[in-house]
């Protein structure tokens, strides 16, 4: 799959801005700063597609951006402890009201840190999406920062943590593009069985 030309469209603060997705649309989310605006600069091979930044915190809004066989959505990350208590319930709102509309969600790309073991709100977001039974993939991110050996055994233990199979966690790197040939495959597989 080759990506060519993909465009920033819009972003939502509130459930009355969320767009209505004519294509298949592909959800990111994850903690603040676990890497998902740099992945989707890697994808869209754009270093300042999405905004990307030091300071955890910053994407507030759920910002969508045409891929063109698909739609991706960058969600506010979520767990940064620095942020008001009133914000914070805010993003809650927000990403409740983004996953309620399910049927418009062909497949969420959970974001995890490699180094780090999953957080609580990544445990509560992936019992979130078992429960609504929306299909999603584990993708730990920042892979460069580990030599290989270290990858591997930081694989499994992110597997492990999520309860998941070491074959449903993909390793990526934004900073090198390690990982983008199996994630565009993935998400060929995405956009094929939606086709069904
Ligand atoms: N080495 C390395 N650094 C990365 C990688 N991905 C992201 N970073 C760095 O991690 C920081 C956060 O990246 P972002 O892409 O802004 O993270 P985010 O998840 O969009 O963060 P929020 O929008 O705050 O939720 C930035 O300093 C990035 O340069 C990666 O694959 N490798
Ligand atoms: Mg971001």
């Amino acid at each position: 799959m080759q990506i060519n030309g993909a465009k920033f469209l819009t972003s939502a603060a509130t459930a009355s801005q969320f767009l209505k997705p004519e294509k298949p649309m592909i959800a990111i989310c994850g903690k603040s700063n676990s890497g998902k605006s740099t992945l989707i600069n890697m994808l869209a091979n754009q270093k300042r597609l999405a905004k990307t930044s030091a300071a955890p915190g910053r994407t507030r809004l759920v910002n969508y951006f045409d891929f063109g066989a698909f739609l991706l959505a960058d969600l506010p990350g979520y767990g940064y402890a620095a942020v008001s208590r009133a914000e914070k319930e805010k993003w809650a709102k927000t990403l409740d009201a983004f996953f309620a509309k399910k049927e418009e969600i062909a497949h969420v790309f959970l974001l995890s840190d490699i180094r780090r073991d999953p957080s609580q709100d990544d445990l509560q977001m992936l019992t979130f999406l078992n429960f609504h039974t929306i299909p999603f993939t584990v993708i730990a991110t920042k892979c460069d920062k580990l030599s290989r050996m270290n990858r591997i055994e930081r694989m499994r233990a992110v597997a492990n943590a999520f309860g998941l199979g070491a074959d449903n966690v993909l390793a990526v790197s934004g900073q090198t593009g390690e990982g983008k040939e199996a994630l565009l495959q993935k998400i060929s597989e995405i956009l094929e069985n939606g086709a069904e």
